[in-house]
């Protein structure tokens, strides 16, 4: 996390819409996610640090951004929006990936709610299991804390219950869904970052091929390789 309250860096893509702004960093995991989805289209955006240490979050000029006091918040002219997966979805229906995915299926209802249904897998199922990892792993460490392995070793149970399903999904398609990749497989790449660098990460994805290789498609992507880079070192 950068300790510089405030401080804005810009960043320069294909499509000019009076930059929009995200505030919080890239290492953590849902500003990554809204990052990923403004790479993805080219937008200009503008990152906007909140400073932690300070509990800039808890300001009341941040939680008129976020009423939960957390990162994201991003705007766009008179617009606020927090939830990172709300904010990706807003990003996409405004514009289309440079590549030309239609990361929602926009224009086909059965298609879009199939994105829906794994975005709502990722939400409420990976991603919970690997906070609760992350947590364990990286912040109780930090924070001088012994980390509780029944915790980490219930969570990794849960992960790889829910790689088993993503490794039968993959038998038959390429993505999570469908042939072509969507929202709900890059809402994945911001905790899977971090996971492959826990011990815990390769010998769990070593057990599925269809997963690792999902992984590595999502990863030949310009703007996941980019997001990718700018987490850095990690906050979850
Ligand atoms: C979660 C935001 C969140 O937990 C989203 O945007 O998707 N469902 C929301 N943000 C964290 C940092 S990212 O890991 C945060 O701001 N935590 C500080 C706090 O809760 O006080």
């Amino acid at each position: 996390m950068n300790d510089q309250p405030g401080r804005a860096q810009k960043q320069s893509g294909l499509i000019s819409m009076s930059p929009v702004k995200v505030f919080g960093s890239a290492p953590f995991t849902n500003v990554a996610r809204v990052l990923l989805c403004l790479e993805e289209v080219g937008a200009e955006y503008e990152i906007v640090d909140v400073d932690f240490h300070a509990r800039e979050h808890k300001s009341p000029d941040h939680l008129a951004r976020n009423p939960f006091g957390q990162v994201p918040a991003f705007q766009d002219g008179d617009l606020m929006l927090f939830e990172s997966r709300a904010i990706c979805r807003y990003i996409l229906r405004k514009h289309r990936s440079t590549d030309g995915a239609n990361l929602l299926r926009e224009g086909n209802l059965a298609e879009s709610a199939v994105v829906d249904a794994w975005l709502d897998v990722e939400a409420l199922q990976y991603d919970p299991a690997m906070h609760a990892v992350f947590v364990q792993h990286r912040v109780v460490t930090a924070l001088g804390g012994e980390p509780d392995e029944r915790v980490i070793a219930e969570s990794v149970a849960r992960l790889r219950e829910t790689l088993d399903v993503y490794e039968a999904r993959l038998t038959t398609r390429g993505y999570l869904a469908g042939d072509e990749v969507s929202l709900a497989d890059l809402s994945h790449v911001p905790y899977t970052r971090y996971l492959l660098e826990m011990p815990y990460g390769p010998p769990v994805f070593g057990e599925f091929p269809r997963v690792t290789a999902w992984w590595e498609r999502l990863l030949a992507r310009p703007a996941v390789r980019k997001v990718v880079s700018m987490m850095g070192g990690g906050s979850g």
